[in-house]
């Protein structure tokens, strides 16, 4: 059980100016951030970073809707991180969210679902390393 995951507050969430009241929920989990930073992701770097769905009938979407606009990508820290993050996000598709999670309050669309959570701690991982340097990571340490 790894203790660190990927986050990203997507550009729905941050034009409906989401970012601070999901900041909060971050930090009210519990969790530790380890680095964090607002970024606008080009189509080629959206499409290197979703690699994995490529071939998907969403893929174009995603990776269009992606680098649309800004994101905050945070590396998170806790205990068991990757689930528990997803616990607080909620389902991908907002509609069938529970009650209480970031996505039931504030993702616009199936697509446009506000926040990323990594999937594995492998991929956690990966996915920290595409986003971070070694030396930012270290700054709370
Ligand atoms: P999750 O983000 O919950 O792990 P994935 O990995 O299945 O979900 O999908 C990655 C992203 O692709 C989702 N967050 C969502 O933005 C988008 N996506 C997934 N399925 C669809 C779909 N059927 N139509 C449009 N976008 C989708």
């Amino acid at each position: 059980m790894g203790n660190q995951t990927l986050a990203i507050i997507k550009p729905d969430a941050v034009q409906n100016q989401y970012t601070e009241l999901i900041y909060e929920s971050i930090v009210k989990a519990g969790f530790i951030i380890l680095a964090s930073k607002m970024i606008h992701m080009t189509k080629a770097e959206t499409e290197s970073f979703y690699a994995i769905h490529q071939g998907k009938p969403f893929y174009e979407e995603l990776t269009s809707f992606m680098s649309s606009g800004q994101c905050m990508v945070l590396a998170l820290e806790k205990e068991n991180a990757v689930d528990t993050w997803r616990e607080i996000i909620g389902a991908t598709n907002p509609a069938e969210a529970a009650v209480g999670t970031i996505r039931k309050d504030f993702a616009t669309s199936l697509g446009k679902n506000a926040v990323h959570g990594s999937d594995s701690d492998e991929n956690a991982e990966k996915e920290i390393a595409f986003f971070f340097s070694q030396s930012e990571l270290r700054a709370n340490k």
